[in-house]
Parts: C-alpha cells; structure tokens; sequence
C-alpha cells in the first residue's frame, strides 16, 4: 500500500484540506478507497465504455463487443438498457424504502406510540394531508396525521390509478407524463415491473425498456423520495437556515464523539437531541470527557444538520478517514453508502461500528436495533456505549486543525418566505431576477463522490465556475457538503459570485450556493422549480425554465434514478466522472438524449470534459432564456482553450 501511496500526492486525491491532512498522516499499512481505486482497475467490460456485459442469465455473462450478441441473441442496446433499468429499479427502491418506513413512523408518531418521535410541523401535515385529498378542517392533528399515513403508505402498494403527489407539479407537465404513459401507478409496482421486464428473455425493446425506466425513476422522485422528505419534515421540523461548521476538524480532542452515518433522519435526530442531556453530559465526566460531540457522515449529516445544525464531518468518501483519527468512540450507520471495509478499518482502532437497521448488517459491527418503540432507549444505550469506549482512546488523537463554516437549511418553504415574507411567501422576487438577468438561472449540483475522480474537485470547480457567471446554485448530497467544505456555503462565498447574484445574496442575505438537503431531498428541488412555474413568467412547465441539473461525481444506483426523473421532469441532466454504463450502446444513449429530448423537454447525458460539460449547460440555459425571450443582460459566456487552461487548477 504505502507504494501505491507514493504515485499520486493527497492533493490529487482530494480537494478536501482536512482529508489531505489524514491521508500525510494515515498509517501507511492501512488501505483506504482511495488506495483501491489505484491498486484495482474497474473492469473494462462492465464499466462499459469499449463493451457491455450481461449476466441476467447463466448461459453467460456474455460480454459483447460490437457486431455481437449474447448467447440468446441480445443485443449491445437491449444489454445496455436492461442494466440501466436494472439500476434504476434498485435505486429507486432505496430511496422509496425510506420513504415507506417514514409514512409508517408517521401513523405511530401520530398516535404517541413512537418514542421520542412527535409531528413537529402540523402546518407542514395539514399542507401533505390536502395533496393527498385528505380532509383537514374541524379535525385533530393526531386523527390526519393518521390518515396521511395510511394514504402514503397504500401508494407504494397502489396497484392502478396514479400515484397523486404528482399532482404537485405543473398541469402540463402531468400531461406530457400522461400522454407518456409514465405516471408512476404504485412506487413498488413499478420497481416490480422493472425487474420483471428486464429478465431473460421478456423486453428487448430500448425503448420501451427505457420507457418503464423513466415510470420506475418518476415513482422514486414524485414517489417515495417526495413523500420521504414530506414526512420527515412534518416529523422532525421543516428545515431553516442552520450555521455550522464542518470538515473533520468538527471532531473534538476532549469529547466522546459519536458519528452517525447513512441516510435515515430517525434514529440520528433522537441521537442529536440527547448531546445536550444533563445525565449523559454527567456520565461522560465521570469518564473523563468534556461533552459529547454528535456529528455526521454522507445524507443523515446532512438530515441533522439542515434541522439541528449538527457538524457535518465530511461526505461519502471520508467515512474510513473519520475513524482514523483515532477520536471516534462510535459510529451508528443506518442504511445506504456505508462502506463494508468501516467492518475492518474499526478492528484497528478502538471505534465501536454500530449498525441499527434490520436491512444492514455489516462483519465486524454490533448490531443494536431501532424499532419505532425503542428509539430514546436505544439512543441513551448507543451514547453510554459511547461514553464508556472514551477512556479506551490513543493517548495520541490526529484531528486535522481544519474548519469551514457553513449556512445549510433552504426547505421549499424557507427560499419562499426568505424571498417574500412571512405573510406574502413568494417565489416572485427569484422569478423576477432571473427574468431581469440577475439570476441567469439556476443549477443543481448534486449527488456522490467517486473513488476514482479527485474528491470534490468536480463539485467545487463548477460550483464557483456557474455562481461567478450569475447563476444560483442549489445543492444536495455529497455535493452540498463537498463545497460547504471548501466555503462556499457561507455569506462571505457571495464576493466570489458575479455581480447580478451577488446583488441579491446581499439584499436577502443567503450565501450564493444553497444548501437543500440529503439526496432525498432532490424532491424539494422539484417543488421549486414547480413554485417558479406557477409562479408565471417563466413559462408554463418545468421544461421551460432556465435550469439543469449536474452530478459531477456520480457513483451510486440512485443518482442514476434521480438523473432520470428531473429529465423525465424536463430538466438538462449532465452526468461526469465515471460514465453512465450505456456509453458503448449509441441507441440507448439515442433514446436518453434525443428521445426523451423529444417526450419530456429534458435528457440526460454523460460528458467527460469538465469543461466541456459547464458550456453545455450554459449554452441549455441560455437557449432557455432566448426562448423564453428574456432580455440578455450579460454576454454568454464560452470558454476557449486558453481560458480552460487558466481555469483547470482549482
Ligand atoms: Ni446520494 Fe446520500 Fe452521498 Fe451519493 Fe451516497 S450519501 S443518497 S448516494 S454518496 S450523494
């Protein structure tokens, strides 16, 4: 390892300061990600880019070149959009499963038979509660919450009809689905269905595989995604800007430090609440500690922290440095984007690994199960085990003495009371600025970190690339976390933004980039851009608007679902880093970028030049604008190669 080590320096690893620091002071004879992405190349079949690969059967895997077929005849294309949908299907029922187990804990919360979980936002219930076509006037909050969960829940099992939190989104957009037949009927029907048509021998079609593909995506975002981010607002409060700090440096020399890890708000914010409690603080004294320091890893970082303004310590590929610090007495992880080797990094350190969920259980971890009864018990079992790990710490801790600080916390319903006021929210004022050019538009950045690309580098590079040409970014995921790191997450970032954009981070005070959430939390970005619709003035559907979508560093199964359903929702979707797996098929390629140019308004595609990739979305964006006729108020930026290369070291 420390020879693989020598090859690239940390800065080449990561843009991440406080994880360079780790990665000089690591012992060399651990691995980490970061050394595995060298010593193991990806396949070059199964990355897809010069073949494809198809082991849906046991006559193969056939691994096919062009001009040739698997044993059964597939093709490259049928191949390419059966493992696409494969992917889909499996990331859209991650992130609809923690929805499912959301609407659930709202019936128990509702009716006081969830400790430690009470509905925190009635106003944010009885608004979800008129979605669903409940009834809410004359009646208690405990009786719709009921209601609310029952009806959330029976649509992930809705056999027939539509899934109606579509409804949220433009008329005309519900009908280019309709006329598309992809309104999801029931989130796991289509999941079902996906699985289904992609086994051996039932849809050859791209197309049509791909048509279900876009049904199955639609029914994470306007699905389980949306109803999960409802829900945990309605349970846990409806996020408002929180300041924090964050990096690795937020873990503390003389706490017990505790890191949560994974995806779900549940366990996570019971665990944030109890940091401030009076005996456990006692307890942790008697061990020696001065406090206890709750912090976090990937999306339940960013669930806590946009509610309780809990430290994020770093995103996705930080979770094996953390624990070499040698400072964390235990680390809860629930579900998704927990590395197995955390199993064996632990085995080195005196960290406990904790897993708490029935669906992830890792060698190595002990496993202490949250149930929806058991949560405060279980919180104060998890902090005293905690606590009582302190006195077992190295004598010698290496904490990076890195920080940043950071404002995170733009629900939907913050951006509209922050641009209108309490009794006039309104997305009016954002409407009017990027009509006016102040705003050119608006970017999402979002999604993971890859192991094979310079951590973070992607996100922050065009993070400050589109806010210094007048377009406002909103973030989500490791995204959001990776430039909260690098600073551009605090008002101060706006000196980096261009005048027009920094004209109105002046006058509403918010940081040029937004934070908006876990990756669940892309849904809040479909509810803006619904809101700057009916809004008026900026077109009549989603597609119309001056916006797009990037993940720069994409590597899970769900960005492949989220990239789908905002283009399904008619948004420019550029993918970067590693390729989308459909690279070697033209007509799958065809169909994501023509043909659901052509259904849906938007597309989604993979581009490998960085730069290449920030043009594009410029020149999506200001073709927007022209067509909506919007007064140019600056020149459009393109980048020629000498300016590409004044610009490549950031
Ligand atoms: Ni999204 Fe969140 Fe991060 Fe990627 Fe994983 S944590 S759900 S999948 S890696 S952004």
């Amino acid at each position: 390892m420390a020879k693989d080590k020598e090859k690239r320096k940390p800065e080449d690893i990561s843009s991440d300061a406080a994880v360079c620091e780790m990665l000089k002071n690591m012992d060399p004879e651990l691995s980490t990600v970061f050394d595995r992405s060298e010593s193991m190349k990806a396949c070059p079949i199964g990355s897809s880019v010069s073949g494809i690969c198809c082991k849906n059967c046991s006559m193969g895997p056939c691994r096919l070149k062009e001009g040739k077929t698997g044993l059964c005849g597939a093709t490259m294309g049928t191949i390419g959009a059966r493992n696409l949908a494969r992917s889909i299907a499996a990331g859209a029922s991650a992130h609809s499963d923690h929805g499912r187990d959301l609407a659930h804990l709202l019936g128990l919360a509702a009716q006081d038979k969830a400790e430690g979980v009470k509905i925190k936002d009635p106003e944010k219930l009885i608004e979800f509660a008129k979605v669903l076509d409940i009834k809410t006037e004359g009646r208690e909050i405990s009786e719709i919450g009921v209601e609310v969960s029952e009806k959330a829940s029976s649509l992930f099992g809705q056999q027939t009809g539509e899934v109606d939190v579509i409804k949220i989104a433009p008329e005309k957009r519900q009908e280019i689905w309709r006329k598309n037949n992809v309104v999801p009927r029931g989130v796991d029907r289509e999941v079902v269905e996906m699985l289904h048509r992609t086994n051996m021998g039932v849809d050859q079609d791209v197309e049509n595989i791909l048509n279900q593909a876009v049904r199955c995506a639609m029914s994470d975002g306007w699905g389980g995604s949306l109803i999960a981010t409802e829900i945990s607002d309605i349970l846990f409060s409806t996020p408002k800007p929180n300041k924090a700090k964050t990096t690795l440096g937020m873990l503390k020399e003389d706490e017990v430090n505790i890191v949560i890890h994974g995806h779900e708000p549940t366990l996570s914010d019971i665990i944030a609440t109890l940091a401030d409690n009076e005996e456990l603080l006692e307890y942790a004294k008697t061990k020696g500690a001065n406090g206890i320091n709750v912090v976090g890893i990937c999306c339940t970082a960013n669930e806590v922290l946009m509610r309780q303004g809990v430290a994020p310590i770093g995103n996705f590929l930080s979770q094996e440095l953390a624990i070499m610090t040698r400072a964390v007495e235990a680390m809860i992880v629930d579900v998704q984007c927990i590395m197995q080797s955390l199993g064996e990094v632990t085995k080195n350190y005196h960290t406990k690994l904790i897993t708490s969920s029935p669906k992830c259980k890792i060698p190595g971890a002990i496993h202490m199960q949250f149930e929806e009864n058991n949560g405060l018990k279980l919180a104060k079992e998890i902090i005293k085990l905690a606590i009582d790990n302190y006195p077992n710490r190295a004598k010698e801790v290496c904490i990076p003495d890195i920080k940043s600080d950071l404002i995170a916390g733009f629900s939907r319903e913050y951006i509209k009371y922050m641009l209108g006021g309490k009794f006039r929210g309104s997305f009016r004022p954002l409407n009017d600025a990027i009509i006016d050019g102040r705003i050119q538009g608006v970017v999402g950045i979002v999604g993971c970190n890859n192991a094979r690309c310079t951590h973070d580098k992607y996100h922050n590079y065009l993070t400050k690339e589109f806010i210094s040409r007048d377009y406002l970014v909103v973030q989500t995921g490791c995204g959001a976390l990776s430039t909260a790191k690098c600073g551009l997450m605090k008002s101060e970032a706006m000196e980096l933004a261009g005048d027009g954009l920094r004209s109105i981070c002046e006058a509403v005070g918010i940081p040029p980039v937004l934070h908006l959430g876990s990756c669940i939390d892309n849904s809040r970005i479909l509810t803006v851009v619904s809101d700057m619709v009916k809004e008026g003035g900026l077109g009549d559907d989603i597609s119309d608007l001056p916006i797009a979508g990037v993940a720069p560093e994409w590597m899970s199964e769900k960005a492949l679902s989220i990239g789908t359903y905002f283009a399904a929702s008619g948004a420019y979707v550029a993918f970067s880093g590693e390729p989308i797996p459909v690279e070697s098929s033209i007509e799958v390629k065809e169909e994501m970028t023509k043909g659901w140019q052509k259904k849906y308004g938007g597309q989604l595609e993979y581009i490998a030049d960085i730069d290449e990739l920030l043009n594009k979305v410029i020149e999506v964006i200001q073709d927007k604008r022209k067509a909506l006729k919007l007064d140019v108020a600056k020149e459009r930026v393109l980048l020629d190669m000498e300016a590409r290369r004044s610009l490549k070291d950031v």
